[in-house]
């Protein structure tokens, strides 16, 4: 067998990628009226279809997901047909896309949820972070605990979003376990203070994971459904009294459900990558035999070294596919990167969205 490298093809469950760059997940504030992906969304996804594998920005499964103005959802009729748009753009291109499905959980504000009512959560514990909203930051709302009866509502609210993302011509989806949201704030236990079934141990604090990802499977089949994780970041105030033993659960956990792929950001979140040096994340890779996916701060020397040991089998690039929509060819000629347009990330058109050249524009 020959050293694999970044360039090859990979197999990932029933579909073909064309190379082991996954465009990782990154949210850009930009969908249109009632949350509908945009045409422009549609050009941004399509320039970038170079990638192995695009993760959509993260969507919500439902109204009472959203955190932050203008991000998407996939729920709607009119989401779907939205969707439907990019989805095209990327195939035409020969692309392969998964989109990113979240609930925000307590990180979101009274403002963006219907009836102005307060944000769901594991437990009643607001987090010390910020959102946007009215094109401003503003500081999250205390949380409303969710009732034992209200989970499964929540937990099938994942498995219609799914749906409706292959309803949408998806390939597959990415279920966001990570960075603090509603997934993560269940699993740790900085943020989670239930003393029933969903609360306590790290058995407990694990069945929200673990009934999402069997619905989702059992919606649309575990080779087209992958989840990401963040074991170590403190994004969104999350904590945890001992996040090893609790992500060996959770990979023991979907190592029975088999998604195609776990993704793992190793480090903080767009961030330095030795925040817990301690943390063992090639022990967590041991446990599972799917598709292992890393993401945070490599380069293309890093990125082929891990793919040529066989720590990794793809790599996810977040801020470099904001700024180079060519960026495969670019790493496979050696070319430098286009300049980060750091004013235009969030929200606005196509500026430092849709208006980076590529290398043979340049
Ligand atoms: C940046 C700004 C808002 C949300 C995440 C979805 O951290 C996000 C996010 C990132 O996963």
């Amino acid at each position: 067998m020959t050293t694999p490298s970044l360039f090859d093809p990979y197999q990932l469950g029933g579909i073909t990628l064309a190379n082991r760059l996954v465009m990782a997940p990154l949210t850009r504030n930009r969908a249109g009226e009632g949350l509908v992906p945009t045409p422009l969304m549609a050009e941004y996804y399509g320039q970038r279809a170079g990638a192995g594998l695009i993760i959509t920005e993260a969507t919500q499964i439902s109204a009472t997901a959203q955190g932050y103005q203008d991000t998407p959802g996939c729920y709607t009729p009119e989401q779907v047909a939205g969707w439907r748009r990019v989805t095209d753009a990327v195939h035409a291109k020969g692309g392969r896309i998964f989109v990113q499905l979240w609930h925000v959980g307590r990180v979101s504000h009274r403002s963006l949820q219907p009836e102005g009512a307060a944000p769901l959560a594991p437990s009643a514990v607001q987090a010390n972070t910020k959102t946007y909203v009215n094109n401003a930051f503003a500081p999250t709302d205390e949380p409303r605990a969710l009732t034992l009866e209200e989970i499964p509502g929540v937990v099938a609210d994942f498995a219609h979003a799914a749906r409706c993302a292959i309803e949408a011509g998806f390939d597959g989806v990415e279920i966001h376990g990570a960075n603090g949201y509603l997934v993560d704030q269940f699993l740790r236990d900085g943020a989670n203070k239930r003393t029933d079934a969903y609360g306590g141990s790290i058995e407990n604090r694990t069945r929200f994971l673990k009934e999402v990802v069997e619905a989702v499977i059992g919606a649309i089949g575990a080779e087209r459904t992958g989840i990401r994780l963040s074991p170590v970041t403190p994004a969104n105030d999350l904590s945890d009294s001992n996040p090893q033993a609790l992500f060996s659960h959770v990979v023991d956990v979907l190592e029975t459900l088999k998604p195609v792929y776990i993704h793992m950001i190793e480090g903080a979140t767009g961030g330095p990558r030795d925040i817990a040096p301690e943390f063992d994340f090639a022990a967590l890779r041991a446990r599972f035999s799917g598709t292992w996916m890393v993401n945070n701060g490599y380069d293309r020397a890093m990125a082929e070294a891990a793919i040529a040991s066989g720590a990794a089998d793809l790599v996810a690039f977040g801020k470099a596919f904001i700024s180079t929509p060519d960026l495969v060819e670019r790493l496979r000629r050696g070319a430098p990167l286009n300049e980060l347009d750091t004013a235009h990330l969030y929200g606005g058109g196509a500026q430092g969205y849709t208006d980076y050249p590529t290398l043979d524009a340049a």
